[in-house]
């Protein structure tokens, strides 16, 4: 019996010209296992799990490593495969940040327009930074949460406010408030012990971590539709076989098609269950909209000076 399997084993082989031995990656993901990137990102592994000698298995809720360590872990090869909030990487490259540009995508169509004319610098700018790049997932339109009625600037000012990235600190300060980065895994906790108050998230993240238990008031601003991504260490990537490339290459492009529309479909349904739970649900009155705007467009200008000639090109593609 070991014979034989030992037979069938070389007889693969040599067949293959590479060894046929079970590899086993361990991919590192940074929200509940029950938010669809996790879902989806699971349907994902078991996919190539199913159709290659190699198997993926899924960490959500930063269980391996916490959303602010993820990138540096698949880039050092300590996790072959992870998922990153892309924007958060703004200290490593400004155009990682062209996603949450204040109002500049507000919609899933005009999300994936921008995504479309900025993949192939995205894609080039992580293969210098050391890892493959195989598919990104928007996040619903960001909202306001507080736990004041944001109807002044008065109103919200000196809010403690939760922030995932420098936009999200710099609308913050530019509102008034004081922000403090907090991964969405410790969010619940945060928000509980009066550590934070407010924040810009989708009502994806503000219904993961039932938001309604400590804040009353969420308001659809549509700030933008930041996006994750699931990347591999590139030397784990050039170590597999070009079948096994080809298994996660087609995987991943179904992952992101169904991530794009589940987004999309849960969106209204996540700001429904903050009704039902007792939460006011409105939009901004004019003048909190004009200030939001007034940040926004700051925070825009100083983007596309950080971002420089290759910003100003992807905005240009974007534009067309
Ligand atoms: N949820 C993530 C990032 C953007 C979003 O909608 C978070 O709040 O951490």
């Amino acid at each position: 019996m070991r014979l034989k399997s030992l037979l069938i084993a070389g007889a693969a082989f040599a067949l293959s010209g590479a060894p046929a031995l079970a590899q086993k990656w361990d991919m590192a993901l940074a929200y509940s296992a029950t938010n669809y990137h996790s879902e989806i990102a699971a349907e994902f592994a078991a996919e190539v799990t199913a159709k290659s000698d190699l198997e993926i298995v899924t960490h959500p809720s930063g269980s391996l490593f916490g959303g602010s360590e993820i990138f540096g872990a698949v880039r050092r090869g300590l996790a072959p495969i992870g998922e990153r909030l892309i924007s958060a990487l703004g200290n490593e490259n400004a155009l990682y940040e062209l996603d949450s540009v204040p109002f500049l995508a507000t919609s899933f169509a005009d999300a994936k327009k921008l995504y479309d004319a900025s993949k192939p610098t995205l894609v080039s700018t992580l293969d210098e930074a050391g890892v493959h790049f195989l598919y990104s997932c928007p996040w619903p339109p960001q909202g306001f949460y507080s736990v004041r009625a944001a109807d002044s600037l008065e109103a919200i000012e000196g809010l403690k406010f939760r922030a995932y990235n420098a936009t999200t600190s710099k609308m913050a300060e530019g509102l008034g408030m004081l922000p403090t980065k907090i991964e969405a895994a410790e969010l619940s906790q945060a928000f509980a012990t009066g550590v934070a108050q407010s924040m810009i998230s989708s009502g994806s993240t503000g219904f993961d971590r039932k938001l309604w238990e400590h804040v009353d008031y969420y308001y659809d601003v549509k700030a933008w539709l930041p996006r994750n991504m699931v990347i591999v260490n590139q030397g784990a990537w050039s170590g597999l076989d070009d079948a096994t490339r080809a298994v996660i290459t087609e995987a991943a492009a179904t992952a992101e098609q169904n991530c794009w529309a589940k987004a999309e479909e849960l969106d209204s349904w996540y700001v429904e269950q903050f009704k039902e739970n007792g939460m006011n649900v409105g939009t901004l009155n004019a003048d909190m909209t004009a200030a939001f705007e007034t940040v926004g467009a700051e925070l825009r200008d100083a983007w596309l000076e950080r971002a420089g000639d290759a910003g100003k090109a992807v905005l240009e593609a974007y534009a067309q």
